[in-house]
C-alpha cells in the first residue's frame, strides 16, 4: 500500500552557540548531504522519515539569529507545525533560556508541537538535577540528553518531533 505522504516545518530554536546547526547537521548529514538551502540567514534542511504508515517531510528550519525576542523571527516562525528547543547543559542559562523561546515562538505558532534537547551530553553537565526538574516543570515538554558530537539522542530527539506532529493533525 502506498504510505500517505506529509511535509510539515519545523523549527530550530535556542541560543548561540547550543548546538543547533550541529544537531542538525548531525541527523540530517547521516542520509543527506546537500540538502541545505541557504537563504535569508536561515538554513533550510529537509529529512524524510518513515513513520509506517506514514511518510513524513521535515522541513528543518535553522534560523541563524541568535535572541529568543528579534522580532525579525516571527516571520520565520510562520506557519511552523513545531519546534527543537535546544540547550546547552554546560551553560545553565542556555537552558534556563529554552523556556522564553517556547513562549515567543508560542505567540506566533500557538498550536505548535515541542520537543526539548538538553545537548551537548558527551561534555560534563553544569546542571543539577534539581534545577533541570525546575525547567522540565516550566516547560511541560520532556528534556531528552542529546549530542550532536557522538550522535546519542539525535535521531530519536527527530523522531519524537515527526511523531508529535503527527499525533497532532490526527
Ligand atoms: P548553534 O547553531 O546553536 O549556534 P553550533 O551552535 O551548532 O554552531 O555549535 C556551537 C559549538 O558547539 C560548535 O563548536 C560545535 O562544534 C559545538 N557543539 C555543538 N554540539 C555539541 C555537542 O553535542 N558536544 C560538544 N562537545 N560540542 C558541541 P565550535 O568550536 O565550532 O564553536
Ligand atoms: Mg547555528
Amino acid at each position: 500500500m502506498e504510505k500517505r505522504k506529509f511535509i510539515r516545518k519545523v523549527c530550530l530554536l535556542g541560543d548561540g552557540g547550543v548546538g543547533k546547526t550541529s544537531l542538525v547537521r548531525r541527523y540530517v548529514e547521516d542520509v543527506f548531504s546537500d540538502s541545505y538551502i541557504i537563504s535569508f540567514g536561515t538554513k533550510v534542511s529537509k529529512k524524510v522519515i518513515d513513520l509506517g504508515e506514514v511518510e513524513l517531510t521535515l522541513m528543518i528550519w535553522d534560523i541563524l539569529g541568535q535572541k529568543s525576542d528579534d522580532p525579525l523571527h516571527a516571520a520565520y516562525y510562520r506557519g511552523a507545525n513545531g519546534a527543537l528547543l535546544v540547550g546547552d547543559l554546560t551553560r545553565p542559562e542556555t537552558m534556563r533560556h529554552v523556556v522564553r523561546w517556547k513562549e515567543e515562538f508560542l505567540k506566533v505558532c500557538p498550536g505548535a508541537v515541542f520537543v526539548a534537547a538538553s545537548n551537548k551530553s558527551d561534555l560534563e553537565s553544569a546542571m543539577q538535577p534539581r534545577d533541570l526538574k525546575e525547567i522540565v516543570d516550566a516547560l511541560g515538554v520532556e528534556l531528552k540528553r542529546t549530542s550532536a558530537m557522538t550522535g546519542e539522542g539525535v535521531e530519536e530527539l527527530f523522531v519524537a518531533l515527526g511523531k508529535g506532529i503527527m499525533e497532532r493533525s490526527k
